[in-house]
């Protein structure tokens, strides 16, 4: 029996125009969709269900076009999102297709790259504010090199500090509500990209000048690529107050950048994700990063659309049923027992705590003998997954 899991305004799924819109080529194939203008992707996700759309400057005005043109386009765009009901909830600039950003944007050898790449931005930031962004997202996606020969990489961390600066005073002037997500990915397009992981993005973001209006845009495949545990950088993240916006696909580890389906390959990190997200009370948009197969038509484009959105929910709703499980609970709470024998030290540190603590005596051995039960919850939590329980 299938059910709808049909989805709601209040889940805050989005998706780039870039991604429903993106036309299948690879560095070996050409396209194998024809584009969509911006107007037939937001008709798209609205027939589809989603809650908002998200642009880079250049998916919604070509980079050359004209004021008049730009004017246009924006205009017919606006009247999409009035028709559907569309939001826009993050922006973003495009400061990788162009070749002029071949040696990256903020941190380009070439000063007038850089003072370009902050007008484009600049530019692009009040296209997304006109049109409702509260977050705007940065992903250097060419802020790297090939070798480290050709730039010192103190030198980029410098140069992308000061270009954060410019832009939160920028923000901060014109007077708008917005607030930065910086995006990590260890690699791809260049050999190796600055800032490679979310916790490199989050221990940079204290050194700026205005820390609080920056935070992180985790996403599921960046993570991955680098081998990593991408929930536990979420959670570092969302400790810190600094999950702002999140991008769901998914990912093989060790492969290039694929954008799956969110829920395409690794179910039970995705259930892992899910569950903290809706634990916590995350507010933010679920952003679908990802693209269908190359395989796919447009019709292929929207099953890859509902299935992102209603993987998504079908994992909220195991999340809900796992906190509820009998069986499972009663084994955390065994798991996390705690007698009260300890109490005597916990807490902050003082000298007489610190002297009782050396003095008691710990039965090291039964410590070591006691099994933990973690393979009977992971099996009663892939139970619950395949739909056993
Ligand atoms: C690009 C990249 C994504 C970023 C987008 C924002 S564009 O598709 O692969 O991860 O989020 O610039
Ligand atoms: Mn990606
Ligand atoms: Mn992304």
């Amino acid at each position: 029996m299938t059910r709808p899991f049909l989805p709601q305004p209040h889940d805050k799924f989005t998706f780039g125009l870039w991604t429903v819109g993106n036309v299948g080529r690879d560095p070996f194939g050409d396209p194998v969709r024809w584009a969509m203008s911006p107007v037939e992707i937001v008709h798209l996700l609205a027939e589809v269900g989603a809650y908002g759309v998200n642009f880079h400057d250049n998916d919604l005005a070509p980079i050359d076009a004209s004021p008049a043109e730009r004017d246009r386009i924006v205009r017919s765009f606006r009247q999409a999102l009035e028709d559907t009901g569309l939001v826009v909830p993050m922006a973003t600039t495009n400061l990788f297709t162009d070749p002029a950003f071949k040696d990256g944007a903020f941190t380009a050898n070439d000063p007038n790259v850089r003072a370009y790449a902050l007008q484009k931005t600049m530019q692009a930031i009040d296209l997304g504010v006109e049109l409702g962004a509260q977050v705007y997202v940065f992903w250097g996606g060419r802020e790297g090199v090939e070798t480290d020969a050709a730039k010192n990489p103190v030198t980029a961390i410098q140069r992308t500090r000061e270009a954060m600066n410019f832009l939160c005073e920028y923000v901060q002037d014109q007077g708008y509500d917005l607030r930065f997500a910086l995006e990590a990915k260890p690699n791809e397009p260049r050999g190796d990209i600055y800032n490679a992981t979310t916790g490199n993005m989050l221990a940079f973001i204290a050194t700026l000048e205005h820390p609080e209006m920056v935070g992180v845009n985790p996403e599921v495949a960046h993570e991955q690529m680098a081998g990593l545990n991408f929930l536990h950088h979420v959670a570092q993240a969302w400790e810190a107050g600094k999950l702002f916006h999140i991008d769901l696909n998914d990912q093989a580890f060790g492969r290039y950048d694929q954008d799956y389906r969110f829920g395409a390959v690794n179910l039970k990190s995705a259930f892992f994700l899910v569950k903290f997200l809706e634990d916590v009370g995350y507010d933010g948009s679920r952003h679908f990063d990802a693209h269908a197969y190359r395989t796919e038509d447009r019709e292929g484009v929207k099953d890859f659309a509902r299935g992102c959105m209603r993987s998504y929910l079908i994992l909220k709703e195991k999340a809900a049923q796992w906190n509820a499980d009998r069986e499972i609970q009663a084994l955390l709470a065994e798991i996390n027992a705690d007698d009260g024998s300890t109490d005597a030290w916990k807490g902050a540190y003082s000298r007489a705590k610190a002297n009782a603590l050396k003095a008691a005596s710990f039965d090291r051995q039964a410590l070591g003998a006691r099994g933990l039960g973690y393979e009977r919850l992971d099996q009663l939590t892939v139970e619950l997954l395949l739909g056993v329980r």
